[in-house]
Formats: structure tokens, C-alpha cells, sequence
């Protein structure tokens, strides 16, 4: 069934930046393929006059989730580097509104709500539904999705335009029967109107 898209959604494009693409300090898997993926709907949403939100990870150089400090990762989008930059490609439009994420020394975030005023900037906007794609399915894809149906949001998975890390194989199409199963929608962009 197609989906319409008008007054009252939003497009979250979550985390798209330069270590997360291949060769970067992170890289998901195929991650560049979102960039093309995503272009269109950021041009459909803007079309329509409707908010883009731009997530990304914006950690400090000594943060909580890198290796060094016992975490699982290695360090990546540090704040102000190129590899915490949006990723090459990618149409971020002119007042489009960017939301940093794990910015706090000793506290990990995957989740484009947690520690933001994100909430708060789509109720300001009138935001009922929201859209989202991005990178990572299973971390910050999966964990933007379950606190949007938590915050009350209709959220529709645009699954299309996401990739997964899947530190174990399976971890992504597991995360997208979480999404699902709590009630996101998976939509693809021919489904849109
Ligand atoms: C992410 C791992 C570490 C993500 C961020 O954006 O999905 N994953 N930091
Ligand atoms: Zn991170």
C-alpha cells in the first residue's frame, strides 16, 4: 500500500558520515550504498517543504566507547576530523537540522534522541511520523527506531536505505524483526508518494 507523505513527517537520516563508509575507522559493510539511497528521499522530503534531520556521532577524542578506554570500538567520528564529516555525496540541504549525538566523554549513545534536544525540535515542528535510514542497522538505525515508537512517533524503517555492521552475521535482519516487531513500519521509496 503506498504510503503518503505530507505535513506532520520528518526524514531522520541517522549517522551517515566518512568512518562509517568503507575505509573509514569504522566502515559498515556496503555503508556508501545509503548515500544514493538516501539523496532521494531527502529530495522528496525537501520537495514537499517538509524537515530533514541530519543525526551524527560527535564524540570526543577520549570517548568511553573506544577501545583505549575499554569499549568496543575504535576511535571513530571524533569531533571536528574528517572522519566525523558527513559522508562524501551525500545532499545535506541548506536548513536542514543537524542533531550531534555521544558527545559526553563517559557516556555512550546510539540513539538519536538520547542526550538530544531531538524530541523536542520535531514537536516544535508538528512531527507525527518520522522516517528513518542511516547507518547502523543494528546499533544507531535499531536504537533511533525503538525510542521513537517509545516517544509516541509512527516510525516507518526505510529499508532501502539502511546497512548493518553485523559484528555477528545475522545481527542487521535480526534488528530490522526488532524494529518491526515493536511496531516500526518497513517501507521502501517506491512505496512512497
Ligand atoms: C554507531 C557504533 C558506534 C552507529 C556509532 O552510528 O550505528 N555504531 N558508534
Ligand atoms: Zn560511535
Amino acid at each position: 500500500m503506498p504510503v503518503k507523505v505530507g505535513k506532520g513527517d520528518a526524514l531522520v537520516v541517522v549517522d551517515v558520515q566518512r568512518d562509517f563508509l568503507p575505509g573509514g575507522a569504522l566502515p559498515v559493510p556496503k555503508g556508501d550504498e545509503v548515500v544514493p539511497a538516501l539523496n532521494r528521499y531527502i529530495e522528496l522530503f525537501t520537495g514537499k517543504g517538509l524537515p530533514v534531520i541530519f543525526t551524527r556521532d560527535w564524540h570526543p577524542r577520549d570517548h568511553i566507547s573506544f577501545k583505549e578506554r575499554g569499549g568496543p570500538w575504535p576511535p571513530h567520528c571524533v569531533q571536528g576530523t574528517p572522519g566525523a564529516e558527513f559522508a562524501p555525496g551525500l545532499t545535506v540541504p541548506q536548513g536542514a537540522i543537524i542533531v550531534s549525538k555521544a558527545t559526553s566523554r563517559d557516556k555512550e549513545a546510539y540513539s538519536g534522541f538520547d542526550g538530544t534536544d531531538l524530541h523536542e525540535r520535531l514537536q516544535e515542528l508538528g512531527v507525527k511520523r518520522i522516517f528513518v535510514g542511516g547507518l547502523a542497522t543494528d546499533y544507531c538505525v535499531k536504537a533511533t527506531v525503538l525510542d521513537g515508537l517509545k516517544l509516541g512517533y509512527e516510525v516507518y524503517l526505510l529499508t532501502d536505505a539502511i546497512r548493518g555492521v553485523d559484528v555477528s552475521p545475522g545481527d542487521s535482519d535480526r534488528a530490522i524483526g526488532e524494529m518491526t516487531s515493536s511496531g516500526a513500519v518497513a517501507i521502501r521509496f517506491e512505496e512512497l508518494e
